[in-house]
């Protein structure tokens, strides 16, 4: 093919520029959402194909809902299990995982599906907790539990908690539910860097969505990849419209 008219040639200068700044960096804090695994085949939340598209939010991603009925909330998360345990680390989170190994390097995560910790990421930041945990409903236990039972149907009855017995729930963030003010912490803290680089999240849901104005207040390069325009991309320094897996790996490249 003459290669003057292949498009997949082109590099995006965009990515050019970031990649620049990448090397520069001596700090660099990378905001990770389910767009980054969307090439592993686990679910988004918005997209045309999102959860968020056959189920409402509410009946099955708060606390309240889990009260109302525990049990359907549980065969939810059962099957979102069973799916992402059939999926494995893309070309993202790979070079997520490399980067992270590099002195300064933070990474902060929106997704519960452990890719990232899979893909062996170090210095991450689980800000909506992990669908591989369990934690007490009542709360009596101050850690979440690892728990990989991949069964499904759930085994019987609901999963029980292995400190008190008592009724256990998976150990993600819900709506309405306060983020482990650790995690808080860190994430903020991360926001003090030189490139702030926020990847596939649809930059709506707070207070992760409000990372990358912090990082751009507090003087950081902010660059955004995304298949979409979000909330973000009018904020941000540079926006690289592309797949997560197929640009990061060419920034890789670049550096
Ligand atoms: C690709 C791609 C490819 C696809 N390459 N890209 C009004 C204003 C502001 C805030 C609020 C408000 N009303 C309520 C709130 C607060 C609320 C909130 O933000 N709501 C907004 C939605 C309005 N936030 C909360 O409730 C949080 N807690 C809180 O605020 O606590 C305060 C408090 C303090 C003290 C006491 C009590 C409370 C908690 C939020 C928890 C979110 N939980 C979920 C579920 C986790 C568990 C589970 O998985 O089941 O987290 S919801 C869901 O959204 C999940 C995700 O982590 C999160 C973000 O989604 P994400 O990652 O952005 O995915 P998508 O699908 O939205 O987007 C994917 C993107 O990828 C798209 O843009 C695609 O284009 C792109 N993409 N393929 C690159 N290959």
């Amino acid at each position: 093919m003459d290669r003057s008219t292949d498009r997949s040639s082109i590099i995006d200068p965009s990515i050019g520029v970031l990649a620049a700044r990448i090397r520069a960096a001596e700090r660099l804090t990378i905001l990770t959402g389910a767009g980054v695994s969307a090439a592993s085949g686990v679910p988004t939340f918005r997209g045309a194909d999102g959860l968020w598209r056959q189920h409402r939010p509410e009946d099955l991603a708060t606390p309240e809902a889990f009260e109302r009925d525990p049990r359907l909330v549980w065969e939810w998360y059962a099957w979102r299990r069973e799916k992402i345990a059939a999926c494995r680390p893309n070309a993202a989170h790979d070079v997520i995982a490399a980067w992270s190994r590099r002195p300064g390097c933070r990474v902060v995560t929106q997704n519960v599906d452990d890719l990232h910790v899979r893909a062996g990421t170090s210095a991450l930041v689980r800000l909506h907790g992990s669908i591989w945990e369990l934690s007490c409903w009542n709360r009596c236990a101050a850690q979440p539990t690892p728990w990989r039972d991949e069964r499904v149907p759930l085994p019987d009855g609901v999963p029980g908690c292995p400190q008190c017995g008592g009724l256990a729930r998976p150990a993600v963030v819900w709506f309405g539910e306060p983020l482990r003010a650790a995690d808080v912490d860190a994430a903020l803290e991360a926001t003090a860097c030189d490139v702030f680089l926020t990847v596939g999240t649809s930059a709506v849901v707070y207070p992760a969505a409000g990372l990358v104005h912090d990082a751009r207040r507090r003087g950081a390069f902010t660059a955004e990849i995304n298949l979409e325009t979000t909330p973000a991309s009018s904020a941000v320094d540079v926006a690289i419209h592309g797949g997560a897996e197929a640009v990061l790996p060419q920034l890789a490249e670049l550096l």
